[in-house]
């Protein structure tokens, strides 16, 4: 077992694994070198090779205690047959939603598009040995903003557009529940060990909803894993004080927390459930003073609790490559 699964599955609280949401990407320059030849970002997420070389780019520059395969939760869209495409300075740009489109792609096409993710996967297990390898999905309810949105909810999002299209919505929801079963089981299959599910906008959720299009999805996907043996990590942005009921409800083997919440407080209200993350990835972004002050407040949190130190959300574009290796030092040079 390697250090992130042996502090998930036997809640070893002496290890603090580490490891960074969004830890390949921009703030490397050596991402971005690649990123400006390859224009084409669904086409980049699609070549094996590169996806084998940006997965491991921060594994061969910091310490970490695993590697998350280099691909985009929009792959699943994709896969279903809706177009998408990211455009300069404007973030994912999905096509027309044809639904009978959508929900007519049978298993093999969705794999068969979808194969150089899993292949990039089976690269990547080659060449790492002693640390994990994560697969991720989006959770139901992101995936299905974006789907229906067709842009990121960021700055224009109507939740009345999703419940006036109840028949619809419900109609792709459990496509979308399907092929992210199929995407997980494959990603396993390839060789990941650990699948994190992002519900990255699970904020725009009033609270009388969360049961219908968070809790309950992401329940289901969380028991379809569990089958596989493989531990489930479960981020659920933005839901603030409901990160207790989503634990009760959806039992993941990790949770992770975003940086809105507190650590102390929520320590002792997830039944010994590991934790994950939480600090705020702008605070990286400051002197390396006031970091160490907020990285030993996480170690000396969670001294006796597991668990695996992360962001509150993913590594900030204009962060230094030198400040994530500067946290992982402090993190190895702690006392136990
Ligand atoms: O150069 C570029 O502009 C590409 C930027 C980029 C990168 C590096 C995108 C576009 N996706 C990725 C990779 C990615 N996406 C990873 C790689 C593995 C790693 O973490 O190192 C992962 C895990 C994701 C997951 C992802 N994609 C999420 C969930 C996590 C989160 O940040 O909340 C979401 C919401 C997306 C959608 C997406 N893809 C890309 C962007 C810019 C966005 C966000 C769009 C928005 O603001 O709505």
């Amino acid at each position: 077992m390697n250090k992130l699964t042996e502090c998930i599955l036997n809640r070893n609280s002496s290890l603090m694994p580490v490891w960074f949401m969004r830890q390949a990407g921009r703030y490397l320059p050596e991402f971005r070198k690649i990123r400006e030849k390859n224009q084409n970002f669904i086409k980049l997420c699609l070549n094996s090779d590169l996806v084998t070389d940006i997965t491991l780019q921060p594994m061969n520059r910091f310490d970490l205690d695993a590697a998350i395969i280099f691909s985009d939760i929009l792959m699943i869209p994709y896969g279903l047959n809706q177009e998408v495409e990211f455009k300069k300075n404007f973030g994912p740009k999905l096509g027309n939603l044809n639904i009978d489109k959508i929900i007519n792609t049978n298993n093999n096409e969705f794999i068969k598009k979808l194969s150089p993710v899993y292949e990039g996967i089976r690269k990547v297990k080659k060449k790492i040995k002693n640390q994990n390898l994560i697969g991720f999905v989006g959770a139901p309810w992101t995936l299905l903003v974006y789907m229906m949105n067709r842009e990121s909810p960021k700055k224009n999002f109507d939740i009345n557009y999703i419940n006036k299209n109840k028949s619809a919505s419900n109609k792709i929801l459990k496509k979308i529940e399907e092929a992210i079963c199929l995407h997980v089981d494959k990603q396993i299959e390839a060789g990941a060990n650990v699948i994190q599910i992002f519900d990255s906008w699970a904020n725009l959720l009033p609270g009388n909803e969360l049961e219908n299009y968070c809790y309950m999805p992401t329940l289901k996907i969380v028991e379809h894993i569990k089958k596989s043996k493989i531990p489930a990590i479960c981020f659920p942005r933005g839901i603030k004080n409901n990160y207790i009921n989503f634990c009760s409800i959806v039992k993941p083997d990790c949770i992770s927390i975003d940086y809105e919440i507190d650590p102390s407080w929520i320590k002792d209200k997830v039944n010994g459930i590991p934790i994950q993350g939480g600090m705020d990835p702008k605070i990286l972004l400051t002197e390396k003073e006031n970091i160490k002050k907020n990285v030993e407040k996480f170690i000396t949190i969670f001294s006796d609790y597991p668990y695996i130190f992360n962001l509150g959300h993913g590594v900030i574009p204009e962060t230094k490559p030198e400040i994530i290796e500067y946290v992982i030092k402090i993190l190895r040079e702690r006392k136990r």
